[in-house]
């Protein structure tokens, strides 16, 4: 019987690390296209969901191109913002930490202005304070849901 709880604590845990572990969402901008020249990259971004906590992965050959980011303005007009380290590793990701909009260009070249490689999203906001991956109401209802249920489980078992 110690054995069964002891089994049926460590499942408890488990259930409940799950839900904050697959929250935030991964998105490989243009998808297997990675980041390149002549790409849709707002069709691609069209209806996709990205939350505060959610993670962007630009794909590219090191060296064909870089990740900026930039305002809106230099989005508009392709201007490389001053002092700006650009992202070059070839397989960037940037976690998305605020709520709002986000601009990001291609600092090779007339790749930006020329065949389109800028990509602009809009970020959601979780709902309130603390860590984006704990402040979901429905990953709290859902892991109290699991607490109570394995804690019945528990005591109809030990009882
Ligand atoms: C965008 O950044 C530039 C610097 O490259 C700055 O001069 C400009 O004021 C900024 N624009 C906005 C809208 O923040
Ligand atoms: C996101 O939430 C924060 C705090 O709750 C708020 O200050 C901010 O204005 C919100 N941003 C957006 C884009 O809704
Ligand atoms: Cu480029």
């Amino acid at each position: 019987m110690a054995l069964h709880r002891l089994y049926l604590v460590v499942f408890a845990l488990i259930s409940t690390m799950i839900p904050v572990m697959t929250l935030a969402k991964e998105f490989v901008v243009g998808g297997g296209n990675g980041w390149t020249t002549n790409f849709d990259y707002q069709a691609w971004a069209q209806g996709k969901d990205f939350q505060v906590g959610d993670k962007l992965v630009f794909n590219y050959p090191v060296g064909a191109h870089t990740v900026l980011k930039v305002n809106r303005t230099e989005f508009q007009n392709c201007i490389k913002p001053p002092a700006c380290e650009a992202l070059t590793s070839g397989s960037d990701e940037i976690v998305l930490k605020t709520a709002g909009r986000k601009w990001y260009i291609c600092g090779v070249g007339t790749h930006c202005a020329f065949t389109g490689q800028k990509l602009s999203i809009t970020v959601q906001n979780q709902s309130s304070s603390v860590s984006p991956a704990m402040a979901i109401k429905d990953t709290v209802n859902y892991q109290l849901f699991f607490g109570v249920m394995v804690a019945v489980i528990t005591l109809a078992l030990a009882f």
